[in-house]
C-alpha cells in the first residue's frame, strides 16, 4: 500500500462551484447522477481533472454536454482522470452502486432496511466520482427519489425546498445546502423513521427547527438528546458567540455505525448509542456520553464545517478543537467547580489509559501526522484527546479572555475556508500577543514528554527552587526531540495543608503557571516561610508524565489537603500505584501479599469526608486499571497484575466494610431518576461501594447486590448490581444474567451491555467468548455488538486475553481476519489491541508475534489492517 506524506500536499487542479446530485435509491441498484460545475484553480500546477471513485460503476460521462469516450479519460479502480479539460467545465456523471452489499458502513449503505451515508474521511468517492478532498468546497443541491411506502422519510443537508409524488409509488425530496462544504460533510437518509421536533429560538431572534429522528418504538428515548442539542446551541452562543446558521438541524440515529457520530452539515448521523436514552435502558455514563457527543457534533458546525481542514493531516484542527469545546461544554453544564474537576479527572484518566500508550507504541504519531497509509487509522486518541490538550494549553498560556479573542480572530480570518493547524496557531499568537513558534512542536513531535521536577528549600533565604527538566522518548521516525513549550501549573502547600502565597517570575498567586521552554530551568519562589510540599502540574496543565520523587508523607499530605482536586486525586493514584506495583511483584514471586494501614486509613478518611462531592470520592477510591498498571512495568505480567489488583480491592473492601456500607446507604437516590451530575455522582459512589463490598464475597454483600438488581429503578443501578454479582462469582449471577436478557431482549443497546459485562468478567475465557458468539443475538456485522463482545474481551479482560496458551491471540487473529472481510475500519481498531506486544514476557511475545504474522500473511487484507499490523511488526 502507498504511504501519503503531508509534505506532498498540492492544491487541487480544479475547484468545484456547484454539485447537483440525483439519487434513485434502490438497495440493489442505486443510480447516482451528478452534475458538477468546475473551474481551473490558478494556484495549482495540476492540469488534469482528478476525480476519486471506488467500488462504483461508471455508466455515463459528459463534459460540457458532450459524451466522453474511453479515449478521453483514464479510469482505474481509484481514479477517473480527464487530461484535456478547458478552464471551465460542466461534468455530468452517472454511476451505479449496490448499497445492500456494502458491509463497510462507509459511503452509501443499508442498515435495518434504511439508507444512510458516511462520507468522512473518504467515503464520498464510494458514491460518485468527485475530487474527494476537504479543500474542495462546493454548494450542493440534492434530489432524492425512493419508494414511498418503504422510505417515507427522505433527508439531506440544508433546507428542504421541494417534495412530492412521482406517480409510481415513489416520491421525491429536494434539498439545498446554502453553505459551501467539502464532500465529507455530504449526507442522505432514506428511511422509515419518526421524529421528535421542536422550534427553538436563537439568540439573534431567528427560529430553528430541531429534529431527532429514530426508528418507531424509540421515540420515548429522544428527550435527552434533544435537551442536549438545545443546551449545545445556547452554550455556543454564550461561550463563543457562535450561532446556528441553518433554519433546520437534524439528528438521525442508526444502529450500524463505525464511530460515535458524524457532523454532516445540518444532518448529523449518530450511532444509536449516543442518542437513545431513558432511565430504564441507559446508565449515567450513557447520558453523559449523549450530552458530550451531541455537543461535539453540534460544535463542529463552526469548528470543522464553516472552517474545515485543508488536508487530512490537519484533522486535529477540527477534532482537537472540537473535543476541547465539548469538554468545556460538559464541564459548564455541571456548573460547579468541584463537578468541573471531576470531568477533568475523567479526561486525564482517558489520556493516560489510551493516549499515553498510543504515544509509546508502534502507531505513535504527532497530533498533526506527517504520513499515513489509511486516514481512517488516524482518528486516534492522539489526534482527538491529545489535540484537545494542545488547545487547552493555548487557553492556559493566554488566559481565557485572550484565548477567546484568538477564537474570534480565527473565525474572522478563515470562515468558509479549508485551513491548517498553523493558521489556528497564528490566530492564537496574534490575538494573544505571544510568540507561539516553539509551541508548534506539540503538533510536529510525537511521544509523551517527561517532566522531571526537583525542589530545594532554603530556610535561611526563604526561597524554594523548583528545577524542571524535560525529555521526550524516541518514537517511530523521530529519534531526537526538541524541547516543548510546556505550561506547568504549580502550587506550594504549607504544613497546615493550605496554599502558600507564591512569588515567582513576577507572579503573585496561589497557583503559578511556569513556562518551561528549555530542556531545563530552575524557577525561584521567594518569601517562602516554610518547607513546602509542591503540587505540580495542577489541573493537568500539560499532557506530560511528571516525575517527582514524592515521599509517602508528601503524597498523603496532598491527598488530604491539596486545593487542586486533580492533584489531590493524583496523589491518591500515586499512592495506590506504588502499592499495586509492589503487590504485582509479590504475586509473581509467590510472596505473601500485604497492604499497609496508612494507605487504607487515607482512603477511609476521604471516603467519609462529607465535605467532598460523592463524585470526587468515587474518583479518589477508583483504583488504577490493570492496563495502567501494565504501563508502569518493564515486562508485563497480566495475571499477576490482575491478582494484585483484586487483592487490593478485597483488602480495602474488608477493611472499610462499615464505611462503605454507610456510604452505600447514604447515597441512595430515591424518587424519579435524574442524570444530573450530583445524582450521578451519588450513584457512582454508592455503586463503587457495592463493588468493593461484593469483592469480599461476603454473603451479605452478595445479598445486597441481588436486592439492588431485583429492585433497581434505573439501568445504572441495575448494571452495577449485575456486574457486582458477576465479578464476585456469585452463584446467582447466571440467573440474574438470564433475567436481564429476558427483560431487555428488544433493546439492542442493553444487549450490548449484557455481552460486554460477560466479556470483561474475570472468569470469562476464550471458550466462553466463543460460546457467546454463537448466541442468537450476536452479530459480528454490527459494530456495536462486535465491540461489546470481541473488543471488550481483547482489550478489557487482560488476564484472560493473555492466557499463557496463546488462545486469546489466536482468537484475536481469527476475528481481525473475519472482520476485515466485512468492515476494515472496525477490523483495524481491533487490530490495534496487539500494538504493544513487545512489552510482554518472551513466551507471550512469541505467540503474539505469531498471531500478528498470521494476519499479515492474509493476501487480501485491507490497507487499514495492513498498516496497523505492519507497523506493529516493524
Ligand atoms: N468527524 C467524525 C468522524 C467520523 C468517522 C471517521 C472515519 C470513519 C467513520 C466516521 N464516522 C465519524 C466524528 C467526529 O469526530 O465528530
Ligand atoms: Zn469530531
Amino acid at each position: 500500500p502507498q504511504t501519503i506524506y503531508r509534505k506532498d500536499y498540492t492544491p487541487p487542479g480544479f475547484m468545484v462551484e456547484t454539485v447537483e446530485l440525483g439519487f434513485d435509491l434502490d438497495p440493489q441498484r442505486t443510480i447516482v447522477a451528478s452534475r458538477l460545475t468546475m473551474t481551473r484553480n490558478p494556484e495549482s500546477k495540476v492540469r488534469e481533472i482528478e476525480l476519486h471513485g471506488e467500488n462504483i460503476i461508471l455508466v455515463a460521462l459528459r463534459m460540457n454536454g458532450k459524451t466522453l469516450s474511453k479515449r478521453d479519460y483514464r479510469l482505474d479502480d481509484k481514479m477517473l482522470v480527464i487530461p484535456n479539460a478547458p478552464d471551465a467545465v460542466t461534468l455530468e456523471i452517472e454511476t451505479l452502486t449496490t448499497p445492500v452489499k456494502n458491509t463497510t458502513l462507509n459511503g452509501l449503505y443499508v442498515s435495518n432496511g434504511n439508507f444512510f451515508t458516511q462520507c468522512e474521511a473518504e467515503g464520498f468517492r464510494n458514491i460518485t466520482y468527485f475530487p474527494d478532498r476537504p479543500d474542495v468546497m462546493a454548494k450542493y443541491t440534492v434530489m432524492l427519489r425512493a419508494d414511498k411506502a418503504t422510505y417515507p422519510v427522505l433527508l439531506s443537508n440544508g433546507n428542504l425546498i421541494e417534495e412530492g409524488e412521482l406517480g409510481d409509488g415513489r416520491h421525491f425530496a429536494k434539498w439545498e445546502d446554502p453553505f459551501k462544504k467539502p464532500s465529507y460533510l455530504f449526507a442522505l437518509v432514506a428511511a422509515r423513521l419518526v421524529c421528535q421536533e421542536e422550534t427553538f429560538k436563537l439568540a439573534d431572534g431567528r427560529s430553528a427547527l430541531l429534529q431527532v429522528w429514530v426508528e418507531e418504538g424509540n421515540l420515548d428515548k429522544t428527550d435527552y438528546a434533544m435537551q442536549s442539542l438545545k443546551n449545545s446551541i445556547r452554550w455556543d452562543e454564550e461561550r463563543f458567540g457562535l450561532e446556528l446558521d441553518l433554519d433546520r438541524f437534524m439528528i438521525v440515529a442508526v444502529g450500524d455505525f463505525n464511530m460515535g457520530a458524524m457532523e454532516n452539515k445540518g444532518l448529523n448521523i449518530f450511532n444509536t448509542k449516543f442518542v437513545l436514552a431513558n432511565p430504564r435502558v441507559a446508565t449515567d455514563i450513557d447520558y453523559a456520553g449523549i450530552e458530550a457527543v451531541v455537543g461535539h457534533e453540534y460544535f463542529h458546525n463552526w469548528t470543522g464545517n464553516r472552517i474545515t481542514c485543508r488536508d487530512w493531516f490537519q484533522l486535529s484542527l477540527k477534532e482537537g478543537l472540537t473535543v476541547f469545546r465539548d469538554q468545556e461544554f460538559s464541564a459548564d453544564m455541571i456548573g460547579t467547580e468541584s463537578g468541573r474537576a471531576v470531568t477533568r479527572i475523567d479526561q486525564v484518566r482517558t489520556l493516560r489509559q489510551a493516549q499515553f500508550p498510543e504515544d509509546a507504541g508502534p502507531m505513535a504519531h504527532p497530533v498533526r501526522p506527517d504520513s499515513f497509509v489509511e486516514i481512517n487509522n488516524f482518528y486516534t486518541v492522539t489526534v482527538y484527546e491529545k489535540g484537545a490538550e494542545v488547545v487547552r494549553m493555548y487557553q492556559t498560556l493566554l488566559g481565557r479572555e485572550r484565548f477567546r479573542k484568538g477564537m474570534d480572530l480565527y473565525f474572522e480570518r478563515h470562515d468558509g475556508q479549508a485551513v491548517t493547524c498553523d493558521d489556528f496557531r497564528a490566530a492564537m499568537a496574534d490575538a494573544g500577543g505571544r510568540d507561539l513558534s516553539q509551541f508548534e512542536r506539540w503538533y510536529s513531535q510525537a511521544g509523551t514528554p517527561v517532566v522531571r521536577a526537583e525542589g530545594r528549600y532554603d530556610g535561611d533565604a526563604q526561597t524554594y527552587e523548583l528545577t524542571l527538566t524535560q525529555r521526550c522518548p524516541a518514537t517511530p521516525g523521530q529519534e531526537n526531540k526538541l524541547p516543548f513549550h510546556i505550561p506547568v501549573a504549580v502550587g506550594l502547600l504549607g504544613a497546615d495543608g493550605r496554599d502558600l502565597h507564591l512569588n515567582v517570575d513576577g507572579l503573585d498567586a496561589v497557583t503559578a503557571v511556569l513556562e518551561l521552554t528549555d530542556a531545563t530551568r530552575t524557577f525561584r519562589f521567594t518569601g517562602v516561610k516554610e518547607a513546602p510540599t509542591p503540587s505540580i502540574l495542577r489541573d493537568f496543565s500539560a499532557p506530560v508524565v511528571l516525575e517527582y520523587d514524592y515521599t509517602d508523607t508528601e503524597l498523603l499530605h496532598l491527598f488530604s489537603h491539596d486545593s487542586d482536586p486533580v492533584n489531590r486525586w493524583e496523589a491518591g493514584q500515586r499512592l495506590a500505584m506504588a502499592r499495586l506495583l509492589k503487590l504485582t511483584s509479590a504475586v509473581a514471586a509467590g510472596d505473601t501479599l500485604e497492604l499497609d494501614s496508612t494507605f487504607i486509613e487515607a482512603l477511609r478518611k476521604i471516603l467519609a469526608d462529607e465535605s467532598l462531592d460523592a463524585a470526587f470520592r468515587e474518583q479518589a477510591l477508583l483504583l488504577p486499571s490493570e492496563s495502567m498498571i501494565a504501563d508502569q512495568m518493564e515486562v508485563v505480567n497480566p495475571q499477576a497484575i490482575h491478582q494484585a489488583r483484586q487483592f487490593m480491592r478485597r483488602t480495602v473492601g474488608e477493611a472499610l466494610r462499615v464505611e462503605l456500607r454507610a456510604q452505600y446507604d447514604a447515597n441512595q437516590t430515591p424518587g424519579a431518576y435524574s442524570p444530573d451530575a450530583l445524582s450521578a455522582g451519588r450513584r457512582g459512589l454508592k455503586n463503587l461501594a457495592l463493588a468493593y463490598l461484593a469483592s469480599t464475597s461476603g454473603e451479605d454483600s452478595i445479598a445486597l447486590a441481588q436486592a439492588q438488581f431485583d429492585n433497581a429503578s434505573n439501568m445504572t443501578d441495575r448494571v452495577a448490581a449485575l456486574a457486582a454479582l458477576i465479578h464476585s462469582g456469585a452463584g446467582s449471577a447466571q440467573a440474574a444474567l438470564q433475567a436481564f436478557y429476558a427483560d431487555f431482549d428488544n433493546e439492542a443497546l442493553v444487549i450490548d451491555k449484557w455481552f460486554a459485562m460477560q466479556a470483561s468478567a474475570p472468569a470469562t475465557d476464550v471458550a466462553a467468548v466463543r460460546a457467546l458468539m454463537r448466541h442468537a443475538a450476536f452479530n459480528i456485522k454490527n459494530p456495536n455488538r462486535a465491540r461489546s463482545l470481541v473488543f471488550t474481551f481483547c482489550v478489557g479482560n487482560p488476564s484472560q486475553f493473555h492466557a499463557p496458551d496463546g488462545s486469546g491471540y489466536a482468537f484475536w487473529a481469527e476475528q481481525v481476519i473475519a472482520l476485515d472481510a466485512l468492515n476494515p475500519q472496525v477490523a483495524s481498531r481491533l487490530a490495534r489491541s496487539m500494538d504493544r506486544w513487545r512489552r510482554y514476557a518472551p513466551a507471550l511475545q512469541a505467540q503474539m508475534k505469531k498471531a500478528l504474522q498470521k494476519v499479515a500473511g492474509v493476501k487480501k487484507l485491507s490497507n487499514d489492517v495492513r498498516e496497523v499490523v505492519s507497523k506493529a511488526l516493524a
